[in-house]
């Protein structure tokens, strides 16, 4: 009722074009049922796909430095991912424990992965002339995933925008950024209307001709399309520095560390954006982060009450590598022991480290173990709260004492059931989910 009344005001008044101002206004912003339900999922897939992978370098960033303008802004002509599923893609996610996937519909490239009617840079013009986006949309509608896109608001390509390089200097006198922007609701429109993404994962806000005012103009309308679409703090006139922080000037709906754990946060929304191997697009031999650094990453982030968007670069034939996808299905085989302790929860209340992390739902506390360091793992003390009962997640019970100060000490077993991360459930006399975060 509530949104329906503000959509009426909002309609009355006119949508006032937000071009003048520079911040959100309130009865806009995502519901927080909706933003709660997205961090909920806790785990998505990001894919970074172009014809870039067609080099192997990393999309955006390599044209004009390893790989020449000219050349790279051909690629598109030979760009045939015939062995490219989408179902494959989504099935890969699902059986990593994935809940969405977020495609690279637009990289600062400025190649789109849709049939757009407002670039013929896009798919429909290389030799494989099919919806890359409009699949992925349909088969994670198919499979149950959460559909969301990236979309990039620098575009090194287009000649309306000032900058062409990724040194990002020299703007270029003859770009028009209301012609730019312009196009940009138009791509956006196409996308909203016709994929219906769950979520807007917005990237590239850092170079000079994005102002913070086209960033309240694109979330506006935005919302007009879809008041419940959930938007990144990447679409305000920013600097990466200010990725992982989300606060009332910064306009979006959660904030997005990257290649890092973010901190403990139970106010503000997070979710840490991070590359499987080294690279975001395909890179042969590219370095494939280990079980243990996948398993800890992923339950340091839930620790600390984020999500984390797991990235994998497609080949130019359309395949994921086979290593990327065994990495994501052993994910997923430790997740479907202890994913309870992960979807749903929430984080804390200690802060992750290298021994442990915490989750928590319900009057369970969840205790991830990564390392045996000794018999006894000692946890921060828990004032007027009691242990009813401690065991392994799916396992055998725990030995446990609690002293007058409320400091827990478990006796773990000789040896721990998992390598990457055992879970500990530890029972408690009240709702977990309310304890004060432990400093
Ligand atoms: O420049 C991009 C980069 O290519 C990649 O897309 C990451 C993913 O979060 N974002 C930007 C770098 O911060």
């Amino acid at each position: 009722m509530k949104r329906l009344f503000t959509l009426l005001i909002l309609l009355a008044v006119g949508f006032q074009s937000n071009a003048q101002t520079t911040s959100i206004d309130p009865w806009i912003k995502t519901p927080a049922n909706v933003l709660n339900d997205f961090m909920d999922q806790r785990f998505g897939l990001f894919i970074h796909w172009g014809p870039v992978a067609l080099r192997g370098t990393e999309i955006g960033w390599s044209r004009g430095t390893n790989v020449p303008t000219a050349e790279y802004d051909q690629l598109y002509k030979e760009f045939n991912p015939v062995l490219f599923n989408a179902e494959e893609w989504v099935k890969t996610a699902k059986n990593a424990g994935m809940k969405y996937l977020t495609i690279t519909a637009k990289h600062h490239d400025g190649f789109c992965l849709w049939p757009t009617k407002f670039s013929d840079y896009n798919i429909m013009n290389s030799p494989y002339k099919k919806d890359i986006v409009g699949e992925l949309a349909k088969a994670c509608k198919k499979y149950g995933l959460k559909f969301c896109v990236y979309f990039t608001v620098l575009d090194w390509h287009d000649p309306n925008y000032p900058i062409h390089l990724p040194d990002g200097k020299n703007p270029d006198p003859k770009a028009d950024m209301n012609k730019f922007v312009s196009t940009m609701k138009n791509q956006l429109q196409e996308i909203v209307t016709k994929y219906h993404p769950y979520m807007l994962w917005f990237d590239g806000n850092w170079e000079s001709p994005w102002k913070n005012e086209y960033g309240v103009d694109i979330y506006t309308f935005l919302k007009k399309l879809d008041p419940n679409v959930i938007i990144n703090n990447r679409i305000g006139g920013g600097q990466p520095n200010s990725h992982p922080k989300l606060s009332p000037e910064i306009i979006g709906d959660y904030a997005t560390p990257e290649q890092k754990i973010g901190e403990l946060n139970m106010k503000d929304p997070w979710e840490t954006c991070m590359t499987i191997c080294q690279q975001w697009a395909w890179k042969p031999n590219d370095k494939l982060k280990s079980l243990k650094e996948c398993i800890q990453t992923l339950a340091k982030t839930s620790g600390g009450n984020g999500n984390l968007l797991f990235n994998v670069g497609p080949m130019p034939d359309g395949r994921i590598e086979q290593r990327q996808v065994s990495r994501l299905k052993e994910m997923g085989e430790w997740l479907n022991t202890y994913g309870e302790s992960i979807y749903g929860t929430k984080g804390g209340p200690f802060k992750p480290n290298e021994i442990f992390a915490a989750t928590r739902k319900g009057n369970k506390l969840y205790i991830h173990v990564f390392e045996r360091k000794s018999t006894n793992l000692v946890l921060p003390a828990l004032q007027g709260v009691q242990v009813n009962k401690a065991y392994l997640l799916k396992g055998s019970n725990i030995m446990h004492n609690q002293d007058a100060s409320g400091v827990i000490t478990l006796q773990l077993p000789a040896q721990l059931p998992n390598a990457e991360d055992s879970v500990i459930v530890l029972e408690l006399n009240t709702n977990a989910e309310n304890l004060p975060v432990q400093s």
